[in-house]
């Protein structure tokens, strides 16, 4: 395919409920997005990049700069046999990974409306409905985050995530054990404990979690595999894991039992398809995670979590648990049994709301073949 046009937005959004972690709070998100054109149809791509360089080194602008200056040119000077051959042309530029996926995704995306099938089946997805939980955010009271957790048990969420960090954890934990014995349930702690901390990170065996997501450093392997020797529970690696090789360090170092896999944090579709593969031949389970995504980022999760060892419940909910009303139609919604189904339709499943779109967007840049250079 040739590509004919790639146009960069930016939308805002503002989110139904803040979101808070141990790194910090977002009320409103800003969002770049990648339409692009090839063959008389448009495929789309969004940048997870927050708007602070909090969660990783990337953010809204620099992704908006390498995506315009670095990325974009030099699709538009290609001819593209598929999403699998983004990642050569790209090679050059060294991180950007969440600039780099937003475009590779939305080559997966025409591509699969050009060749007519699925995005979960061309992205060698096998299931029909997905599971999920959710990731609950940092409450201002403990009262408030078990009414939290009340509702998304309540809305059939296979599986409650809450976000920690030292002085809001243990106490939590147990609170929410009482009330919810069985339930499964994980901290994401977003690398806020160190070495000091491993007595205590010990002590949440007793409340048996599925996973302790990111104890430590974004950045580590070694002392998370010092830490994993010494827990029961499973440590779960999100940030630190860039790409198949740090999987495969990571597994080999035994830094992590459980894989969280976010599309935009491997550098796109072809490099999750890779941490996957690699983790299901050792034998380590994934789950797809979100980064407060619209619609566009949640059908691509959709699709990914098809695959096969994608065996835990993900970080991929409804829409309406972010957003008044979100940028695709029909909204993403979940079942009484906390699953969503893998849409069947060629593409993303999912139709894009332009309309919408239009008013949202503060920035907009359109970059076209022949023009680049
Ligand atoms: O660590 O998984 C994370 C959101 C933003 C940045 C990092 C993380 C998260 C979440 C939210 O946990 C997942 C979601 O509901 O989209
Ligand atoms: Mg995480």
């Amino acid at each position: 395919m040739k590509i004919d046009a790639i146009h960069l937005r930016e939308i805002n959004m503002p989110l139904v409920h803040p979101f808070e972690t141990s790194f910090g709070r977002t009320t409103a998100r800003r969002i770049m997005l990648v339409e692009m054109e090839a063959e008389g149809i448009t495929g789309w791509g969004e940048c997870v990049a927050g708007e602070h360089p909090y969660y990783s080194d990337e953010m809204v602008d620099t992704a908006w700069i390498i995506a315009k200056t670095e990325l974009a040119p030099r699709l538009l000077k290609e001819d593209i046999g598929n999403g699998g051959q983004v990642q050569t042309l790209f090679k050059q530029v060294r991180g950007h990974r969440m600039a780099k996926a937003s475009l590779e995704n939305a080559v997966w995306d025409l591509d699969a409306q050009i060749k007519s099938v699925p995005l979960a089946e061309l992205l060698g997805g096998v299931r029909e409905v997905i599971p999920c939980g959710v990731s609950i955010g940092i409450q201002t009271t403990p009262e408030q985050q078990m009414e939290k957790i009340e509702t998304e048990v309540a809305a059939g969420y296979q599986r409650i995530k809450l976000k920690c960090k030292p002085g809001w954890d243990v106490k939590i934990f147990e609170m929410a054990r009482k009330r919810w014995p069985e339930m499964l349930m994980s901290c994401d702690a977003n690398s806020a404990y160190r070495i000091k901390d491993f007595d205590h990170l010990k002590s949440f065996d007793q409340f048996k979690l599925l996973m302790i997501e990111q104890p430590l450093w974004y950045d580590d392997f070694y002392f998370h595999s010092m830490l994993q020797k010494q827990l029961e529970t499973a440590v779960c690696l999100d940030e630190s894991i860039r790409n198949r090789r740090d999987a495969l360090a990571a597994i080999d170092m035994n830094s992590c039992r459980i894989i969280n896999i976010k599309v935009g944090r491997v550098g796109g579709f072809s490099e999750a398809i890779a941490v996957h593969n690699a983790a299901a031949e050792r034998g380590i389970p994934v789950w797809c995670g979100g980064m407060l995504e619209t619609g566009i980022g949640r059908a691509h999760n959709i699709a990914l979590s098809s695959l096969p060892n994608f065996s835990l419940p993900g970080d991929v909910s409804a829409s309406k648990r972010y957003w008044e009303e979100d940028i695709i139609e029909p909204e993403v919604t979940v079942s009484k049994k906390g699953e969503i189904t893998v849409p069947t339709i060629p593409g993303r499943g999912f139709a894009v709301r332009t309309d919408l779109i239009a008013k949202l967007t503060v920035r907009k840049e359109t970059l076209r073949r022949g023009q680049a250079e």
